[in-house]
């Protein structure tokens, strides 16, 4: 009997579904342009890739959004829905997958995992009361609310509006998830990152589980509750779904499919609850495996505040790629703040970021090393000859590069991956302007192209390394290198794919360009 060949690695992925109940912000956009950048980096890295983005249309604040619109909510969720898909195109993200939540392989999905659940005698038919917020989706106990001066409540975690609820709905037997739940985290412990999530999760989870609310009957505008007319499931349940939806759930996601279950899902640090507690358990009580990690990213402010409509303050990503281009906002996005981190958006600073990070150290280099060698080299990749220590030096630190960034990608540290690959560029300019090889073109022209080719070689591994977070750029930055579309994964890095001495190099043009502030306009 022979072996096949050795399936490839698979790597899913996915972004939490967004409520499309209005347009899509910085927030929103941050989070796909990460997940994105994740996802093309495993795909570079040779593994079969399954990325998945989304909206999570159902629920009672989507159908009050549509009855204020006038319209019926599933017109108003395929408008605002496009909004959101438009915004990952228009950030460069390479999802593989759309999810509607309103999609009928999304109804099967979900209400094959309540099938599941029901069978195993976690869902059971009880009364609820609680007090309510639209808001939130969620029940809040007494204790939880506080009670304002004009006599109406608010949640106190979120300050939103609570009301008096109370309804005939199905629970689901969360208080008994507990243990189990405690012992995956003890077990698995990067199942929650960061560090600071999992163990706010923890000790949540600790001070005790009461059993979750799961199906409403104040509204329809939902998935239906299985053989229960009246019911729709709680938004919670059927939007986890989505991510077994993704996959193939029910027909084709069994146990050794090859994308469930899922390696990350990246989310905002609001809703790391949600898939840390309630997910796992839902997954447990179906009989399904558990996604490998949940990593709650952070909070995006606009100059130091939360976004909101009342402060004014909301950044649109459709804007911000007009003015400073895709991956000029890609690149701010994930350099400015440690992922897990909070990050804030402000004006001055992506201007700086664009000018000192984008133009200069990395635009300027190839600008400069590209042009020489277009003028001395007969515009073709020169000779490298004997390489000189400086030179080999150089190499090996761009040739480092790919095991720091594939160690720092392990731990999502998708800031730290950018650091190092500027600080090669650093290194790279450093190099460039302690050699002169405009010095050399007449003294040792030897010695120049070596100096030359050294660059180039450095530009193309950075190129490559780049692709995940700045694809048109990096993209341009190939071109010019001349390397071709098959040899641009990481598989290229290093020795095996150094440039070829006399492959001709198209007229250099510029790859990033400075951004020029719009004069003041007169007073
Ligand atoms: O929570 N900065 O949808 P959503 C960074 N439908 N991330 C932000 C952010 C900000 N200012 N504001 C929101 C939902 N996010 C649910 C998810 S998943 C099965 C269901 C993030 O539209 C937020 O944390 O309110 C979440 O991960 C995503 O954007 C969608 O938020």
């Amino acid at each position: 009997m022979t072996d096949g060949p050795s399936p490839r690695k698979t790597f899913s992925l996915s972004t939490a579904i967004s409520y499309p109940n209005g347009a899509p912000h910085i927030g929103h956009a941050y989070e796909v342009i990460a997940t994105d950048a994740i996802a093309r980096f495993h795909r570079l890295d040779g593994y079969d890739v399954l990325f998945s983005t989304g909206t999570d249309e159902h629920g009672l604040k989507i159908q009050q959004a549509a009855s204020k619109a006038g319209i019926s909510p599933r017109d108003y969720v395929d408008g605002t829905s496009a909004k959101f898909r438009a915004m990952a195109d228009r950030m460069g993200c390479a999802y593989d997958r759309f999810i509607r939540t309103t999609e009928p392989a999304h109804y099967a999905a979900a209400q094959a995992i309540w099938r599941r659940m029901e069978a195993n005698g976690d869902i059971y038919l009880d009364t609820y009361a609680g007090w309510y917020s639209v808001r939130d989706e969620a029940y809040y106990d007494e204790a939880e609310t506080r009670l304002m001066e004009d006599g109406s409540r608010r949640s106190i975690a979120t300050d939103t509006p609570v009301t008096w609820m109370e309804e005939e709905n199905f629970l689901f037997r969360l208080s008994a998830y507990q243990d189990r739940l405690l012992k995956l985290y003890e077990e698995q412990p990067t199942f929650i990152g960061p560090d600071t999530r999992r163990n706010e999760v923890a000790s949540f989870v600790r001070a005790g589980l009461k059993d979750l609310s799961v199906s409403r009957t104040n509204f329809d505008w939902g998935v239906p509750v299985p053989e229960h007319p009246g019911h729709v499931m709680y938004v919670w349940v059927d939007a986890l779904t989505n991510y077994l939806t993704v996959t193939g759930f029910p027909d084709e996601a069994d146990p050794n499919g090859r994308f469930w279950p899922m390696d990350l899902h990246v989310i905002g640090k609001d809703i790391v609850r949600f898939h840390a507690v309630y997910w796992p358990a839902f997954l447990m009580a179906a009989g399904l495996p558990l996604p490998k990690r949940v990593f709650g990213h952070g909070f995006f402010l606009s100059k130091g505040e939360k976004m909101s409509k009342s402060l004014g303050n909301v950044v649109d990503p459709f804007d911000l790629a007009d003015t400073f281009g895709v991956d000029a906002v890609r690149y701010f996005c994930l350099r400015e703040a440690p992922f897990g981190g909070d990050g804030n958006y402000d004006h001055n600073a992506i201007i700086t970021r664009i000018n000192a990070d984008l133009a200069n150290d990395l635009g300027n280099l190839a600008q400069r090393s590209l042009s020489m060698v277009a003028k001395n080299c007969e515009a073709a990749v020169p000779e490298p000859g004997d390489l000189a220590e400086a030179d080999r030096a150089m190499l090996a630190q761009a040739d480092a590069l790919a095991d720091r960034a594939r160690g720092l990608m392990k731990d999502l540290a998708l800031h730290a991956i950018l650091a190092e690959i500027w600080a090669v560029v650093a290194e790279a300019n450093r190099y460039f302007a302690g050699q002169e090889p405009w010095k050399l073109r007449k003294s040792d022209p030897a010695r120049m192209n070596a100096v030359l080719y050294t660059t180039l070689e450095t530009i193309r591994s950075v190129a490559i390394l780049v692709q995940p977070f700045v694809p048109e750029a990096a993209g341009k930055l190939l071109d010019l290198l001349a390397v071709p579309a098959d040899a641009r994964s990481f598989a290229a890095l290093g020795e095996g794919g150094r440039l070829k001495a006399g492959t001709p190099l198209p007229a250099p043009a510029p790859v990033f360009p400075r951004f020029e502030r719009p004069e003041a306009p007169a007073a």
